[in-house]
């Protein structure tokens, strides 16, 4: 059931609730030549031609880096009071091991005060998936090595700007890094090898725990230290055994993989199970699971749609697609026996349902399984095919309704005694929606691309005056 679009009474949040938005280093920076800055996996990828659409890359994005000034004055203008971005790993060590370029540190130092200035609360991820290449020739995620060298950078960047960040996230959606980067190839490296991707999901593990350590042996204790987690709300689709077995599947690859030795110190006997044919796991050495499963101080969700499933020989008609983009390799290694299909009702520019009741399951579900640990949604947004009027103006009502249907998902969850802090709505700006190059725009802010001009859409104006009200405003008529 969609969350009611208009309640008879207004959706009011606790008042230190964090009004946020969130961006990535690689999606929005540019200047991917300047300041020391070698090329990361994304660069090379989506230089290599068929990858991306049209081949678009982030030499530019929407020059952030030359920006961030005025990315950050408009940002104060909306009344956001929290800003997520991440840091750009080869602008930092260029190589992935040694010592820091300081002009690349500079970077976010200039970036983190002109924050702070504007009082607004800054919130870094140190891996949003932008890995820097030499790392990639020696190996990547599969190699145990890169786990090691992300705790140098963890360091490097928490002894930078540990004194004035207090939220950390160590990695951006492992799930993605791991399947979608080196199972489907849909994403940097492209590499295809299901083993692989089940090796480089126990290293960003391993990386997360390591980076956890290191952070907290550079900062102040104050600070905060979660992970971003893009948790599937998996649902099967009948109370058949056989859909239910292939759900519980999908929910051991898409979940417990990262949770199950975040979290609990283990892996589930039952991916252990999936995967046999596939890995014999005996790269997980002693001490990896105690390594890994450090404590908390919040856990970051990030959430789009849910993910339907059925087993394979299951009788329906209708498209089947997972949402994850087009490839002849499965990002869900051990699963041929699971078919994926489209969830119902409406649908942003993605393809992916609009259901903000899978928000509050998944709040809910971490709420019971991670009792005490608050709660952030660090990213949750909708693309949709904005465009100017003749005035210049972007009319988005539809993110307005999703942004809605969303936030109100959320304050039902705290009602039902959810933990939840703070709403990173992505994203800030439109920007480089990686394989959909910049045909996707997931902004409340409007890029004109051929002038990087910033116009916010009218869901950036109705965003904001929930930041400064702590109140939904109501949704006009789509
Ligand atoms: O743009 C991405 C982001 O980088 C990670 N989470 C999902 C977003 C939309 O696809």
């Amino acid at each position: 059931m969609p969350e009611p679009a208009t309640p008879a009474t207004p959706v009011t949040f606790p008042p230190a609730f964090l009004w946020g938005a969130a961006t990535s280093a690689y999606q929005i920076e540019g200047a991917v030549r300047e300041g020391g800055r070698t090329p990361s996996i994304w660069d090379t990828f989506s230089h290599t031609p068929g990858k991306t659409a049209g081949g678009e890359h982030g030499d530019i994005a929407v020059d952030h880096y030359h920006r961030y000034r005025d990315d950050v004055a408009m940002m104060a203008d909306l009344g956001l009071n929290a800003y997520r971005f991440s840091i750009s790993w080869s602008r930092v060590q260029p190589t992935g091991r040694g010592p820091a370029v300081q002009v690349g540190l500079d970077f976010y130092r200039r970036l983190v005060d002109e924050l702070l200035d504007k009082g607004i609360k800054p919130a870094v991820t140190l891996y949003h998936w932008d890995l820097p290449q030499e790392l990639e020739d020696a190996g990547g995620w599969p190699e145990r090595d890169t786990a090691y060298r992300f705790a140098e950078y963890a360091q490097i960047v928490g002894e930078a700007l540990g004194d004035r960040v207090e939220q950390w996230i160590t990695l951006n959606e492992p799930w993605c890094s791991a399947f979608l980067g080196y199972a489907s190839g849909v994403h940097a490296p492209g590499r295809t090898d299901p083993a692989a991707s089940l090796k480089a999901a126990h290293h960003l593990n391993l990386a997360h725990g390591l980076g956890t350590s290191a952070l907290r042996a550079a900062m102040p204790a104050r600070n905060s230290v979660a992970l971003s987690l893009n948790s599937s709300v998996v649902r099967p689709v009948s109370q058949d055994p056989a859909d239910l077995a292939a759900a519980r599947k999908i929910d051991d690859l898409a979940n417990g993989v990262f949770h199950g030795p975040i979290l609990h110190g283990a892996y589930p006997d039952s991916l252990f199970a999936a995967t046999e044919l596939i890995t014999d796991w005996s790269y997980v050495e002693d001490g990896d699971l105690r390594a890994i499963n450090q404590p908390l101080d919040a856990l970051g969700l990030n959430y789009y749609t849910p993910t339907l499933v059925s087993a394979a020989d299951t009788d329906l008609s209708g498209p089947r697609a997972d949402g994850h983009g087009a490839s002849d390799f499965s990002p869900w290694p051990g699963a041929d026996d699971v078919a994926f299909h489209q969830s119902p009702g409406e649908r942003t520019e993605m393809g992916w349902s609009i259901d903000p009741t899978g928000l509050h399951e998944l709040i809910m579900r971490y709420t019971r399984e991670a009792p005490g640990l608050p709660l952030y949604i660090t990213e949750n947004g909708a693309a949709y095919d904005d465009k100017p009027d003749p005035e210049g103006r972007v009319h988005d009502p539809e993110r307005i309704s999703y942004l809605h249907g969303h936030l109100a998902a959320v304050r039902r969850a705290v009602s039902d005694g959810a933990d939840v802090r703070g709403y990173y709505l992505w994203s800030l700006m439109d920007n480089f929606e990686w394989a959909y190059g910049y045909e996707k725009r997931f902004g409340a802010v409007y890029v004109d691309y051929a002038t990087l001009a910033r116009t916010p859409k009218s869901s950036a104006l109705w965003y904001g005056q929930a930041a400064r009200t702590g109140t939904l405003p109501p949704v006009p008529e789509v």
